[in-house]
């Protein structure tokens, strides 16, 4: 069975974005309004390197990606943009405010700015600063994607960013069933550190990092962006709960579909898919051992799940 409303997001930091978007659920509110809510906490948490404080491109410029869909289908995203503290709050403006669904690079910091978004400093976090400094001396791009029993924590060259375990993921995803059935998601990243400049991932595309669809649910996803990007994977893990599969199921068979393209590829990286359905039932799956995700459908019921892995 599932649960009405219901809300999940990616990794152990969506603990606090679902506490946040609980807050609108269950006082009857819309779930565009919780998913939005519920990933800002993370946007602007310190411990975190979704927002401003995370790794850089290697051009040592932090650039954020964010979107956001409701349940008509409206939706809206920002693309690398820069010192811009809630892109995922720009994402939503471009939906509401614009004629167009994506706004990238200096032309959605411009309109975030005529939109009265503050214009936040340039200056890296100290985390990040030393983790470039450190990337430079080699200047080797080899993600190392949220493998944590890897024992190398977020990435190849964040030291500092091991001591918090696992609240260090540069993306989260939400989505969120509400009161009245109706379902969106949100889902925001500074991307992978150290990428090229220009460099977009998943999170900012729509079928990719996230899907919503009002008759049969929705998705978001996590881990190496190209790889989700190459399968429009929340786009399929949507359509496989429209044939009847599960969240899980669908989810579960969305990896299986990165796992046939490249099995050699996958399995040196992580990906990992979250769902609900209209029922309210939920699920995710991954290509490694290490992926969480945070399900919350009470005052007190939120929770962490271990997502079941493929290798
Ligand atoms: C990206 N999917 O930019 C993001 C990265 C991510 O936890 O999910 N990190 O490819």
């Amino acid at each position: 069975g599932g649960f009405k409303p219901i809300v999940i997001s990616t990794w152990a930091e969506g603990i606090n974005a679902n506490k946040a978007a609980w807050d609108i659920l269950k006082n009857k509110g819309r779930s565009l309004d919780a998913v939005e809510a519920g990933v800002m906490v993370t946007e602007a948490s310190q411990n975190c390197c979704v927002g401003l404080g995370a790794n850089p491109d290697r051009d040592g410029f932090v650039t954020l990606d964010a979107c956001i869909m409701d349940e008509h289908g409206n939706c809206g995203s920002v693309g690398a943009i820069e010192r811009i503290k809630h892109p995922i709050s720009v994402a939503r403006r471009v939906m509401e405010k614009t004629p167009h669904v994506m706004l990238v690079g200096e032309g959605a910091q411009k309109f975030a700015l005529a939109e009265g978004f503050p214009l936040e400093p340039q200056k890296l976090s100290d985390d990040a600063e030393r983790s470039y400094k450190e990337w430079l001396k080699k200047s080797e791009y080899k993600p190392v994607i949220n493998i944590e029993n890897s024992g190398q924590g977020h990435g190849p060259f964040a030291p500092s960013h091991l001591d918090n375990g696992d609240l260090n993921h540069d993306t989260i995803g939400m989505v969120a069933l509400d009161a009245m059935g109706n379902v969106s998601g949100s889902c925001t990243t500074s991307g992978m550190g150290f990428k090229m400049r220009g460099r977009l991932g998943d999170s900012p595309i729509i079928g990719a990092g996230l899907f919503v669809d009002n008759e049969v649910g929705a998705a978001t996803a996590t881990g190496l962006g190209e790889e989700v990007i190459k399968i429009c994977g929340t786009h399929l893990v949507v359509e496989l709960m429209r044939q009847g599969y599960k969240p899980e199921d669908a989810c579960k068979k969305a990896v299986e579909r990165i796992v046939k393209k490249d099995y050699a590829k996958a399995k040196e990286n992580q990906v990992g898919f979250i769902a609900i359905n209209k029922k309210g039932e939920y699920g995710g799956f991954c290509l490694q051992k290490g992926f969480n995700f945070a399900v919350c459908y009470g005052d007190t019921t939120n929770f962490l799940v271990d997502a079941k892995h493929y290798f």
